[in-house]
């Protein structure tokens, strides 16, 4: 099935987003990408800026549709009356998302490329939680109605179009992150004993073992880079904490935290809840220092970073209406945003405006993306053209 973005996508306003206590890193500026009162799920992004996450955009489940967001323009990528939650996509603009036939809990893992769908597992139980590497491999649970409480589940892992399970057949194992070198890292959940209980996976080469240690308290939630390197939050009484898995040493990250993503910098973007009515809100772990994101009364969680730095949130007025923010790059006419405008800078510009590509381009899908170029394009109206070059040339021959 082929959608029809041209017809659906439409350009939106952006929102700076006022940030009094917030400590937005030099070079980002914090956005609002979406305004409106529909239910926005979390999102996730990929190293061409592009976001993806899903929408409910009447009152059931089976109104939720995915939508991806590319520099500036919204994207709706599905029309159905099917339940389509939980999306992710890759460097490639690979997406991958979960779908509950019409409103019903997640049973398909659906691939999107080029404009086609494809079914890739069912699972007449409940089939959720899909993730996508650069290599095109997946991650999701399948689960099988059985245990206790009927919560058994698996992560499947799907490489070069083969499928095999690599949890243990006990548990609940949820949660899969993978990286690009074909890691992969999981919670196992036993919710049978009271309080539930919980271990930490991690998966290479054909082998699974655990990583957590069996003093922490319900640790969760893994995230892996490429030199694999994983985070993942525990629990003590009230408070989350991160802690770090480098080399097969375990440290205490933080004693204040809770749900992290990696990046392949180290950078790490967490949650951070308070008492009282404030918060949570989204810290970012960057060059040895803990910065707060967001700030205000709303909620300021699930977040995640690229590896440019930017980052992803999801902002909940109510548990019913949340919108999406993004801190992006500002752009400066500099490629590599490394402080200086020299060769390098120079030569990118003249990849990326070179050829009819990026001057006359009609975007068709998520595989067809100015990526890198949109920091490039200065006047942010997806291209690169001459009218970006000359606003670029006026702020370099300023003295
Ligand atoms: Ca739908
Ligand atoms: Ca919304
Ligand atoms: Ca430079
Ligand atoms: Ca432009």
């Amino acid at each position: 099935m082929r959608s029809n973005l041209g017809c659906l996508r439409y350009l939106i306003i952006l929102f700076t987003v006022p940030a009094a206590l917030a400590q937005v890193p030099d070079g980002f500026e914090l956005l609002q990408i979406t305004s409106d009162a529909h239910y926005d799920s979390t999102a996730r992004l990929n190293e061409c800026g592009q976001l993806v996450f899903a929408k409910r955009i009447g009152h059931s489940w089976a109104d939720t549709e995915v939508i991806l967001y590319d520099n500036g323009v919204l994207s709706r990528i599905t029309v159905n009356d099917d339940r389509d939650v939980l999306p992710d996509i890759n460097n490639n603009g690979v997406m991958t998302w979960c779908r509950g036939i019409e409103g019903a809990g997640a049973t398909q893992i659906i691939v999107y490329e080029d404009g086609v769908e494809t079914l890739v597992a069912e699972n007449p139980v409940a089939a959720t939680g899909p993730t996508i590497n650069n290599q095109e491999h997946l991650g999701w649970t399948e689960w099988w109605g059985t245990g206790c409480e009927d919560s058994d589940a698996d992560i499947a892992l799907r490489r070069n179009h083969r499928v095999r399970m690599v949890s243990d057949g006990t548990n609940t194992n949820q949660a899969a992150a993978l990286n690009n070198v074909g890691m992969c890292t999981w919670t196992d959940y036993d919710f049978c004993p009271e309080p539930w209980e919980s271990r930490v996976w991690y998966y290479d080469n054909g082998v699974a073992r655990v990583i957590s240690q069996d003093w922490m308290h319900q640790p969760q939630v893994p995230t892996i880079n490429d030199s694999g390197t994983i985070v993942w939050m525990a629990t003590d009484i009230s408070e989350g904490e991160l802690w770090i898995w480098r080399d097969g040493v375990t440290e205490r990250l933080t004693d204040w935290g809770s749900n992290p993503r990696i990046n392949n910098r180290g950078d790490i973007v967490m949650r951070r809840s308070y008492e009282g009515l404030r918060g949570p809100h989204v810290w970012l772990y960057r060059d040895g220092e803990f910065l707060q994101i967001t700030d205000g009364p709303n909620k300021h969680w699930v977040p995640d970073i690229n590896d440019h730095g930017e980052i992803v949130l999801r902002m909940d007025y109510t548990a019913q209406s949340t919108d999406i923010l993004f801190m992006r790059r500002i752009r400066t006419g500099e490629f590599d945003f490394d402080g200086d405008f020299d060769l390098v800078d120079h030569r990118e510009w003249t990849a990326c405006l070179d050829g009819p590509d990026f001057l006359a381009r009609h975007r068709v899908d998520p595989t067809d993306t100015l990526c890198d170029c949109r920091f490039l394009d200065l006047d942010h109206d997806n291209d690169v053209d001459l009218k970006d070059f000359s606003g670029f040339q006026n702020t370099f021959s300023k003295p």
